[in-house]
């Protein structure tokens, strides 16, 4: 039991078609929820921490309860940074104890995209620490995406396959449909899996990683929205199209939305049906339990469709 970095879990993963799911903590109840359904699924784990979790928790809490969640589990976790946008953010993390970070490039021009993607990962693996790298762009809320808007955003196969052999990275956020947050698509669900596809040939042996994977979960929007929530219209990734991701090389899901939305309706629901209650542990405890319930589901189900985990 320790942190440990991705690199023993992308290999397994890779080989038998299966995900490991990666979910971004903000305080105790969020991680213990996650870290207990892993627990019980024996599951491999990547907590992930973004620049916005560092300044709402402060840094030494996140990576103490992360420590304190192997100690109490025995798990081993990989603990990682989502979208670092420099490589200042990067080197903190990686002096902090992170066994993961991710520079995220992906707004910058090609050849700025592989200059910075390198120089993390020359001082990442000094340190033993695996770095993720991302190519394209996360789409906003289309309709449908036309094919030259997807050419223009979605990650190119040739250069995925020259970004990864000139920078050295160990693994690459590919842009192929999704996006954060918890309106994904107007229309249809659809994602770009002849691309994946063709990018997982190219580079077969680097683990691809989906970010704006999260399901938006209608019992949960449903709930939200039953105690007092306003989030009409919220769409995420259907289960079917992350188990066919997972069989294309992508082996990491990034996972939020499912966790706030887990969260928020369970404390929603308790609040709104115990009006006389200011323990803030009566409608923290529930929440934690739902996300347990939502990623334990995810594990067992979704990111180990294949069932060879
Ligand atoms: O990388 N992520 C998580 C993004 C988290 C953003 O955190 P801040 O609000 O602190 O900036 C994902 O890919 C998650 O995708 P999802 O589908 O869950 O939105
Ligand atoms: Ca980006
Ligand atoms: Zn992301």
């Amino acid at each position: 039991m320790s942190l440990v970095t991705t690199k023993d879990m992308f290999q397994k993963s890779l080989k038998n078609d299966y995900a490991v799911g990666a979910f971004n903590v903000n305080n105790m109840e969020i991680i213990q929820g996650i870290v207990e359904a892993a627990q019980e699924e024996n599951a491999p784990l990547i907590l992930q921490v973004s620049a916005g979790a560092r300044k709402y928790a402060k840094p030494a809490y996140l990576t103490k309860l992360v420590e304190a969640a192997i100690l109490d589990t025995g798990l081993d976790i990989a603990l990682h940074l989502d979208h670092g946008e420099d490589f200042d953010i990067c080197k903190k993390c990686v002096d902090d104890g992170f066994t993961s970070v991710m520079i995220d490039g992906s707004k910058h021009p090609f050849e700025e995209n592989i200059r910075l993607t390198k120089e993390v990962v020359e001082y990442a693996h000094s340190k033993g620490v695996s770095v993720e790298a991302e190519l394209g762009k996360l789409a906003g809320i289309e309709d449908n995406v036309n094919v030259d808007a997807r050419n223009a955003t979605f990650t190119d196969p040739e250069e995925a396959a020259e970004f990864v052999e000139k920078t050295g990275v160990d693994s690459l956020a590919v842009a192929i449909g999704t996006s954060h947050g918890a309106y994904k698509f107007k229309g249809e669900p659809y994602l770009d899996f002849e691309r994946l596809q063709e990018i997982n040939k190219l580079i077969p042996d680097t683990p691809l990683v989906l970010h704006g994977a999260s399901t938006v979960l209608p019992e949960f929007v449903a709930k939200c929205n039953e105690y007092g929530g306003d989030i009409p219209g919220a769409q995420g990734v259907p289960e079917d199209m992350i188990k066919t991701a997972a069989k294309y090389g992508v082996c990491k899901v990034n996972i939020d939305t499912d966790l706030r939305l887990a969260m928020t309706a369970e404390i929603r629901k308790y609040l709104a049906e115990h009006p006389e209650d200011f323990d803030p542990r009566k409608y923290l405890g529930p929440a934690r339990d739902a996300i347990k319930g939502m990623v334990q589901h995810k594990i067992k189900n979704v990111l180990n469709a294949s069932g060879k985990r």
